[in-house]
């Protein structure tokens, strides 16, 4: 079973990961370089079923960055709570007031004003995805903004007009904007390559919560996969994941263990309902997901 890879190296970096002090003063244990991978023929998805994954949260996750929106009020409004964590503390750390997580993201869903002043992540994923800055510069010597590049686009066209190509790359990691990022790019590198008539992705991860992100990130990469492989009509083909430091944070220490006391359960696969016209038009109702029969969920606190 594909998840086996999974486990493997969660127990892995439990048993022989390197400690160390991290950003968030919680602790990991870690290693440096992994790689997994998953054929998504006929359907299946790395979704994992030794817990229950919400892979709809993901998805809308997914869906809010391909419209570019880096604000997190169109995920609250829609009761997706991932991202909350980072504007609540800026806000409680730039105001000094210590309101509660719950109380502030209320406030982001009923007040638009504060929502637009305290909601917004900076220019993560989706503006660098679908609106790359640009400048140029005027006769007068000074630069201005220019058009927006949407890589999305741009990789759902080359896939299309020039499948062989070795550069079909969507980056997140956009050097000039990092400081002003609530969180720099974890996923920052998706690279796609034809072959066999199956449409294949390389996604690169530089930092990864193997407990709490890397379930998300692995539906995350195969459903874009699985979303252009559509549009650009191939068939799905592998998900090579490969991380840079793939950590565990000694806080979740409960959900390690009962996990790993797990086995994996069926084959879970993802339907695509309907053909939208283009990459930016797929909804939430698109996606229905068969023989999921995950073991039960195991909540734990994320470190922010
Ligand atoms: N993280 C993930 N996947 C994500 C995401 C964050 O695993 O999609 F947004 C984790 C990795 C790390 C933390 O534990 O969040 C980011 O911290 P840093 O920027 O210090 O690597």
């Amino acid at each position: 079973h594909p998840e086996w890879q999974y486990l493997d190296l969660m127990r892995r970096i439990w048993a022989e990961g390197s400690e160390r002090v991290d950003r968030t003063g919680v602790g990991t244990r870690s290693v440096f370089g992994a790689m997994l991978r998953f054929d998504l023929a006929g359907g299946a998805m790395p979704l994992l079923t030794t817990k229950r994954v919400y892979w709809k949260t993901a998805t809308r996750e997914m869906l809010w960055f391909l419209t570019g929106e880096t604000n997190i009020r169109p995920l609250v409004l829609q009761g997706v709570k991932i991202w909350n964590e980072w504007p609540h503390a800026r806000y409680v750390r730039e105001t000094g007031d210590a309101i509660e997580l719950e109380v502030f993201v209320q406030r982001i869903a009923e007040d638009e004003a504060f929502a637009e002043r305290w909601g917004d992540l900076g220019p993560v994923y989706g503006k660098q995805w679908v609106d790359w800055p640009t400048w140029r510069y005027r006769k007068d010597g000074l630069y201005e903004p220019g058009p927006g590049i949407n890589q999305v686009a741009q990789v759902v066209e080359s896939l299309r007009s020039n499948p062989g190509s070795r550069r079909h790359i969507v980056e997140g990691w956009n050097v000039a904007e990092l400081e002003r990022m609530a969180l720099p790019p974890c996923h920052k590198t998706y690279q796609f390559h034809v072959a066999d008539g199956r449409l294949n992705c390389a996604l690169y991860q530089r930092s990864c919560d193997v407990a709490l992100g890397l379930p998300f990130n692995l539906w995350s990469g195969a459903l874009l996969q699985r979303m252009i492989a559509q549009q650009v009509d191939l068939e799905p083909g592998e998900l090579v994941w490969m991380g840079g430091d793939v950590h565990l944070y000694l806080n979740h220490e409960h959900l390690i263990e009962e996990q790993l006391g797990r086995e994996p359960q069926g084959h879970p696969r993802l339907e695509i309902m309907r053909r939208p016209e283009t990459i930016f038009d797929y909804r939430i109702d698109d996606f229905e997901v068969r023989d999921y029969t995950p073991l039960g969920a195991i909540k734990a606190p994320v470190a922010v």
